[in-house]
């Protein structure tokens, strides 16, 4: 999918057109993955575009700068405002945010110090991540032959763009072999969450989940599903689940900034349940668009507008 150009770039402060919100070949980032970014949508509700849960991201934001040692050179605050500015300023209605923090150009070799630390955010429109289909129909994912980073290697709480290098050979694997998606076992086997999706299981109306210590993102989709799971009196509980309990599952959805709640219909070719979306998944999935919809009450205060 092209990506569809908005006008202005929030660029080390300033807006700047997009074409000129450019970095030097030579920037840190570009030799050794050093960046650390978000991924938010603003939505577009009958009170206005708001921007869902932007305090968490930004939270998560500052919580990935700082196990990499990186010092943002603005507030939590100033990135909130930032990120509402540049959605007013693209006059968007809903968009895909990309906060994206990086170490820039100053000197070569691995230690980063001396090099500067910059910030940008793009606000654009992106439209359905796993297909046009996938939130109704649901996808067919395998299980990948990479594993994902181990908890020792790559800290999984960072959302860094160094992590994304697993992401993209699970990612690239599982489209060459005709899947939408794969879902990566941790280094101990177990399941831990899909290239950029975490990921839930539904058996006998109970919901699993892998736990933090399963080297997942500590996804914001995930903890805003879990909660409206306990609202509607489901029962979710986060542990260790081998692979096979995929295919024993009634039901599995992905969640994610991108994907949302996106039901799987098979996996490895094993048919999920009847082979379409579920009770649950679609229970969620509506309390979920409901909410950002602006048709729930939004009793956590997640919607930010603009
Ligand atoms: N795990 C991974 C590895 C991941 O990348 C994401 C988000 C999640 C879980 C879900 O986290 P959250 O968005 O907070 O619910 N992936 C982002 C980037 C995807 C991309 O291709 O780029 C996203 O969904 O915005």
């Amino acid at each position: 999918m092209p990506m569809k150009k908005s006008d202005y770039i929030w660029f080390n402060g300033e807006l700047v057109e997009w074409d000129k919100a450019t970095i030097h070949v030579l920037s840190h980032v570009v030799h050794y993955g050093s960046s650390v970014f978000e991924g938010i949508r603003c939505y577009d509700t009958p009170s206005g575009p708001a921007i869902f849960r932007l305090a968490a991201h930004t939270r998560r934001l500052f919580d990935s700068a700082k196990i990499y040692r990186m010092n943002i050179p603005f507030t939590p605050a100033e990135i909130n405002e930032a990120c509402k500015e540049v959605v007013r300023a693209n006059k968007l209605r809903s968009a895909y945010l990309r906060p994206v923090v990086w170490r820039g150009y100053d000197s070569l070799g691995v230690d980063p110090t001396s090099c500067p630390v910059e910030v940008a955010i793009a606000a654009l429109d992106w439209g359905r991540y796993l297909g046009e289909e996938a939130l109704e129909q649901g996808v067919d994912v395998c299980v990948s032959s990479w594993t994902r980073i181990a908890p020792n290697t790559l800290p999984s709480m960072a959302k860094a763009g160094g992590n994304y290098m697993n992401s993209q050979l699970v990612k690239m694997e599982a489209k060459q072999d005709g899947y939408t998606e794969g879902i990566v076992l941790g280094s101990d086997g177990y399941i831990s969450e899909g290239s950029g999706e975490n990921i839930f299981l539904v058996r006998n109306g109970r919901v699993v989940t892998p736990p933090l210590g399963a080297s997942i993102l500590q996804g914001i989709t995930r903890e805003t599903v879990m909660t409206l799971l306990q609202d509607l009196g489901i029962e979710v509980v986060e542990q260790r689940i081998p692979r096979e309990m995929l295919y024993l599952a009634d039901e599995i959805f992905f969640t994610g900034t991108a994907a949302e709640v996106t039901p799987i219909r098979s996996v490895d070719r094993i048919q999920i349940g009847a082979g379409r979306r579920g009770p649950v998944t679609e229970q969620v999935q509506k309390a979920f668009f409901n909410l950002i919809g602006g048709e729930l009450e939004d009793r956590w205060g997640w919607l930010e507008y603009v």
